[in-house]
């Protein structure tokens, strides 16, 4: 480290010496004077102590507007803002190595405390393995405050260490990047910069803020200085609504008639939301077709048509052709199931309205013919209010909901009875306990919780990292959820090559009580439904890891069991949560014999089309038992590849 110089030995050591300007007389004879003519010995020298208080007075404003978790991964650079977090006795701090594995574990965090988690780096390379997370924040609307340490300016691009172009490393992929420079005097004004940066992170359209902080040398201080933080402006968010004119124009055009309620995936947390939509539900006797990651599935009341199984049954063409709405309205995203998303683009409904809050365009199949930018329970609770409102013939939600049951009722047929994903699924959401958070990881998991969720009587939340569907950063991003929502247990499902990909997080979890099933079905399986499937190459896609899986967890201090059938599963299921800590069970899953079931469970749509054919468009709202499919039924399901990822 070099050693301090003020500013005035700086001038004495530079000036130029020996030469007195405007004299023409002989220079009168001196001792001959050594010049310096190095100029500069890059010895220049920052300040600690101001490296250590500005640092301090940046995260204690952080915290003074509402940040409670900051995940710090190790480096010099970054040393003044992990003594600054260190400082703050609010923040919970975590100390994380691999920068990838913090990125998606402050990802877990924040999307359970629905707070920016601020997460830190050490200049250089580390900066680049955030870039998963950061984008995965950015499309799954999670706030993150993203602070970079960066080397002092006259160290970049000169072959100084750890030195690289941080500024606006993130491109697009965050809501605001803010390159702050070194600590000076001007530090008062980082209070209200910080109050602006919360505020990119929480707006309406919440994600990641990059803040790129240099510092000069020396880094580490003895003497720590803190900075009393002033009291932030009050932001205040007003909920987003439509006067009362606009809503009762929308609640004139679906009154009586047929619609559906649609809800994917949202964010945007509203307490009173399902009990609003239930009420709008009721009141246009329409079916929400609720996808798994609208959480209206858990816990919903029994007399509101919640469909939790329309992935499987909206493959029966018999059952779209006939029942095809006059209105579609979609809250937050698109629902995750294609069988769903293409019955609702083939509908030629003249109103197709979406709603939400955010400034995100939430159409992937193109059909939208009103966005209404309100908060999806103030519409609701509006649309109830105008008084316009009236139910559509009884029987349009009753064929949704009789199908429902119908699907219900086969999953807990002969197919809960053999090992698969479908029993697996059911028993890990039934386990979950109230009000708790379940992850689940990309590819057939997310899809076969869609699948065989069912609903629930608790209600839970099920969090996947769907904004850019990646099978990166799973086990970090589940032990951040479970670090923000303990002493809840945490469940999850993952499969092989997810656990595979980021087996280095598994060493995040310490204590934390988990309960994590790997789907070990070799590889990625969701090659066998897609076009891949009939390739001679398929083996690249579906590539099965050769980790061995129960052993990885072990080193990194899991409890482990290994399922092989469904009676072992239980067993297993049993003793995991039962116990303390963190706990794998690897369910050994033979991946022809599971696509074979799939194929069968979504063959069930076949049921649907018969009873139609037999009974009229009306038929479904008959209930009828359920039908025994046989082995010889499988030849006549065709399946149609109706995913993509
Ligand atoms: C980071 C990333 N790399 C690659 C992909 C493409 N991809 C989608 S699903 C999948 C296979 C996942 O396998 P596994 O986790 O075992 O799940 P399974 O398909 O067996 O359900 C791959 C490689 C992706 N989504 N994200
Ligand atoms: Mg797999």
């Amino acid at each position: 480290m070099s050693k301090k110089v003020e500013m005035a030995d700086y001038i004495a050591t530079n000036a130029p010496l020996g030469v007195t300007q405007g004299s023409t007389s002989a220079p009168p004879a001196a001792a001959p004077v050594e010049v310096d003519n190095t100029t500069f010995r890059g010895i220049v020298s920052g300040d600690a102590e101001l490296n250590f208080t500005w640092s301090a007075f940046l995260i204690d404003s952080l915290v003074e507007v509402g940040c409670t978790h900051a995940v710090m991964c190790p480096g010099a650079q970054m040393a003044p803002l992990a003594l600054a977090c260190r400082a703050n006795p609010k923040l919970k701090v975590s100390v994380v190595i691999d920068e990838r594995s913090a990125g998606f574990f402050a990802l877990g965090l924040s999307s359970v405390t629905q707070k920016p988690t601020i997460l830190i780096c050490t200049s250089g390379s580390a900066v680049g393995q955030f870039y998963p997370a950061v984008m995965e924040a950015n499309y799954g609307m999670i706030p993150l405050i993203v602070i970079t340490a960066d080397r002092a300016p006259e160290n970049q691009d000169r072959s100084s260490a750890q030195a690289i172009d941080q500024i606006r490393a993130f491109g697009q992929h965050v809501r605001a990047s803010h390159n702050i420079q070194l600590p000076d005097a001007s530090i008062d004004s980082l209070s209200p910069l910080v109050s602006r940066i919360y505020e990119q992170a929480t707006g309406a359209t919440p994600g990641p803020v990059h803040v790129n902080q240099a510092f000069r040398d020396p880094l580490v201080a003895k003497l720590r200085n803190k900075r009393p933080v002033p009291t932030p402006p009050v932001v205040s968010n007003p909920v987003l609504t439509v006067n009362a004119d606009h809503a009762r124009r929308l609640a004139e055009s679906l009154a009586g008639r047929r619609g559906v309620i649609v809800c994917g995936a949202s964010e945007i947390d509203e307490p009173g939301f399902p009990a609003a939509i239930y009420e709008l539900s009721r009141q246009l006797g329409a079916p929400i077709i609720a996808d798994p990651f609208s959480n209206l599935r858990f816990g919903a009341p029994s007399d509101v048509p919640v469909i939790a199984r329309a992935d499987s049954f909206l493959r029966a063409t018999r059952f779209t052709e006939t029942h095809k709405p006059d209105w579609v309205i979609n809250f937050g995203g698109p629902p995750i199931s294609k069988p769903v998303l293409t019955y609702l683009q083939t509908t030629n409904c003249t109103e197709y309205i979406g709603v939400d809050p955010t400034n995100k365009w939430q159409d992937p199949i193109l059909r939208m013919t009103e966005i209404v930018r309100a908060s999806p329970e103030s519409l609701c609770k509006a649309l109830v209010a105008s008084g316009a409102l009236r139910a559509a013939p009884a029987s349009w939600a009753q064929s949704f909901a009789a199908c429902d049951a119908y699907i219900d009722g086969l999953s807990r047929s002969a197919f809960d009875t053999i090992f698969w994903e479908a029993p697996i699924l059911r028993r890990m959401v039934q386990a979950t306990p109230e009000g708790a958070v379940f992850f689940c990881g990309n590819s057939m998991a997310v899809r076969d919780a869609d699948s065989f969720s069912g609903r629930t009587d608790a209600r839970l939340r099920l969090f996947a990292n769907r904004g850019v569907n990646g099978i990166d950063g799973s086990i970090g991003t589940l032990i951040g959820v479970a670090a923000a929502q303990r002493p809840k247990k945490t469940l999850s499902v993952i499969g092989d090559m997810a656990f595979s990909h980021d087996v280095g997080s598994l060493q995040l979890a310490g204590d934390l009580d988990i309960v994590l099933v790997v789907l070990n079905n070799g590889g990625g399986a969701i090659f066998e439904y897609l076009p891949t499937a009939k390739t001679p190459e398929v083996m690249d896609f579906i590539s099965p890891p050769t980790l061995n899986i129960g052993l990885a967890a072990q080193a990194s201090g899991w409890r482990t069991w290994r399922a092989g059938d469904l009676a072992q599963f239980n067993g297993a299921l049993e003793e995991a949560m039962a116990a303390r800590g963190p706990c794998l069970i690897e369910a050994v899953i033979d991946r022809k014999e599971s696509v074979r079931q799939h194929k069968l469970f979504w063959g069930a749509a076949d049921g649907i089309n018969a009873i139609i054919r037999l009974r009229g468009p009306e038929g479904m709202t008959i209930t009828f038992g359920v039908p025994q499919i046989t082995d010889s039924d499988k030849s006549a399901v065709e399946f149609d590849p109706n995913i993509t990822d």
